[in-house]
């Protein structure tokens, strides 16, 4: 099947950056406070999309430690020029506040798997820098300005600086291109050269429910540019009957047919205004007006569409855009389907499957083996879950409304600072746990311990009693905005824990500041106490659950 299906890219996938290299395209989306850094998918037919890559994996490209929630790898930019690959990418070290610590780097590869070079930092005034390759060989860095000062805009523009590949640094003066529109939040510039002109494409309105994508072209690199005559060219502003809502953060991508995609982040509230999925990333396809303007193919209303005879330019931007989750159609691109992502994991491998990401710390054997146990997962507890330090923690991404999540454990606490289990995570604010532990008089114990909004608490009357040895299976059983938690020994039935626990706070809309991933299942242990007390997996099983609470249909996209 030949179809795109909205969100392309599902679950915590936000700030897409594409690239075509021949007949192949990526896709690389932020990553935050987990690794590996960065995200890089690859497709061939714009349909089925797999991860191709996860370039920053060690601490020499990515240290994390330390990090606020919501900080790390911001927008991502991937390019390509003389048989290079280029990634630019922001480690937010402070996001809260007045100031941002926004150090932005850029690290180089031959081929998109890597190996990926270590990076060199090029400056650090603002975050979401791109690059952009002009025709005369030359490379411009392009970055938002991030202005403290009292009485300022923060969003104070988009700034170039021409890059120098020879002396890999920044060389000359970093010039303000860009004020931005009356939209605001000016942000995430990429550049393209099409028929003479240079088009600035940023994204605006803030990475809510007023984001946006504004276009701006120029016969000049430095301006000035002037703004497209129906901006802005995406939004879902005004439009909460779409079911891709936050359009905004594009970048653009032609085919070898010619045409035009656009990759943009999109959010899909699992009720009200939370999106407990995160950002995700979207496709659609535009075309170039008459009057060299790019717009999204005419939808069903919006944006997209010419103006009506007498109607107002820039309209009144709460029409929204076409941005469907129907079906765009793709172009005549070969169907190049993948193996499905693995759902079961039996941690027989020697290293652990793309599905899954740690927190801040990459996978090292002083916490995490496959093989000292083999055929299990072996954590040793380390830090608690409040720590942004050295947690124990492996997750992957939910990326449907309705899941299920199931693994076996074994595991003898001693003490009640020795906890493991199986954990629904959004950051150190919010998060809720299936954990195994031990209590003074009771031994081994079952319960679930919640965090909202930084508020701890206990969720059962009494924790369950456990035999003192042998494997327990843990679920949960994901209803868009609830959890409920099962366990069982291997041979008997499955047992609910407790009643369904509300899960709306794990979004991105709990929490103040803002903040910007999404929410992962995982597997983790803490031992407080810090003698590493192991707890051993032996495999890990996530299910999406098709209903009409899940409308990407992933089996369409085969
Ligand atoms: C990103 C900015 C944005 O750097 O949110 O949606 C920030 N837009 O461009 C974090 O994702």
């Amino acid at each position: 099947m030949n179809t795109i299906i909205n969100p392309v890219l599902r679950g915590f996938n936000p700030d897409p950056s594409i690239l075509r290299v021949g007949e192949d395209y990526y896709i690389a989306t932020s990553t935050f406070e987990w690794y590996p850094g960065v995200q890089i998918h690859h497709s061939r037919d714009l349909v089925h999309w797999r991860v191709a890559a996860r370039p920053l994996d060690r601490p020499s490209q990515l240290d994390l430690i330390g990090n606020p929630d919501s900080g790390g790898v911001w927008a991502p930019a991937l390019s390509y020029a003389d048989g290079v690959f280029y990634l630019i990418y922001t480690d937010v070290k402070s996001r809260t506040g007045a100031f941002k610590d926004t150090p932005n780097y850029l690290a180089t590869a031959s081929s998109v798997e890597g190996p990926w070079s270590d990076p060199v930092h090029l400056n650090s005034s603002g975050f979401d820098p791109s690059l952009f390759h002009d025709e005369d060989g030359r490379k411009w860095l392009l970055n938002m300005i991030w202005d403290f000062r009292k009485g300022r805009n923060p969003f104070g523009g988009i700034v170039i600086q021409e890059y120098s590949a020879p002396k890999n640094r920044l060389v000359g003066p970093a010039v303000r291109i860009f004020a931005g529109t009356e939209l605001g939040y000016t942000e995430g510039p990429h550049l393209y050269k099409r028929g003479g002109y240079y088009y600035l494409l940023t994204a605006e309105g803030g990475t809510k429910y007023e984001h946006a994508a504004t276009l701006a072209r120029s016969k000049f690199l430095f301006g000035p540019y002037e703004v497209h005559p129906d901006n802005p060219i995406l939004t879902s502003l005004g439009r909460p009957e779409l079911p891709l809502q936050k359009a905004g953060h594009a970048s653009l991508a032609e085919t070898p047919a010619g045409e035009w995609y656009m990759a943009h982040l999109c959010a899909r509230p699992a009720a009200g205004r939370f999106c407990t999925l995160g950002r995700e990333t979207a496709l659609q396809r535009c075309r170039w007006d008459e009057d060299g303007w790019l717009r999204l193919e005419r939808g069903d209303a919006g944006q997209g569409r010419e103006r009506e005879e007498g109607e107002e330019a820039g309209g009144s931007g709460a029409s929204g855009p076409a941005v469907p989750r129907e079906l765009v159609r793709a172009p005549d691109l070969p169907a190049y389907p993948f193996d499905p992502d693995p759902q079961r994991d039996d941690f027989d491998e020697p290293r652990l499957g793309v599905q899954w990401n740690t927190l801040r710390i990459p996978p090292s054997t002083d916490w995490l083996s496959l093989d000292e146990r083999p055929g299990y997962l072996r954590l040793k507890g380390m830090e608690s879950l409040s720590s942004k330090h050295r947690q124990s923690l492996i997750a992957r991404r939910q990326q449907a409304f309705r899941c299920e999540a199931e693994t076996e454990v074994e595991f003898e606490p001693a003490h009640f600072q020795q906890m493991a289990g199986l954990i629904l995570y959004y950051d150190t604010e919010d998060y809720v746990y299936l954990r195994i532990t031990h209590l003074e008089g009771a031994g081994r114990v079952l319960g679930i311990i919640r965090t909202k909004r930084g508020e701890y608490d206990e969720l059962l009357e009494a924790e369950i009693p456990l035999p003192d040895t042998g494997p327990i299976r843990l679920k949960a059983a994901v209803e868009r905005v609830s959890v409920r938690f099962f366990y069982t020994d291997p041979e008997s039935d499955w047992k609910p824990v407790g009643q369904p626990v509300d899960i709306l706070h794990l979004s991105d809309e709990c929490a103040v500041p803002l903040r910007f991933t999404g929410t992962f299942i995982g597997l983790c242990a803490q031992d407080l106490d810090g003698t590493r007390k192991a707890a051993d997996f032996d495999y890990f099983e996530y299910r999406e659950l098709q209903g009409e609470t899940d409308e990407s249909s992933r089996s369409a996209m085969r």
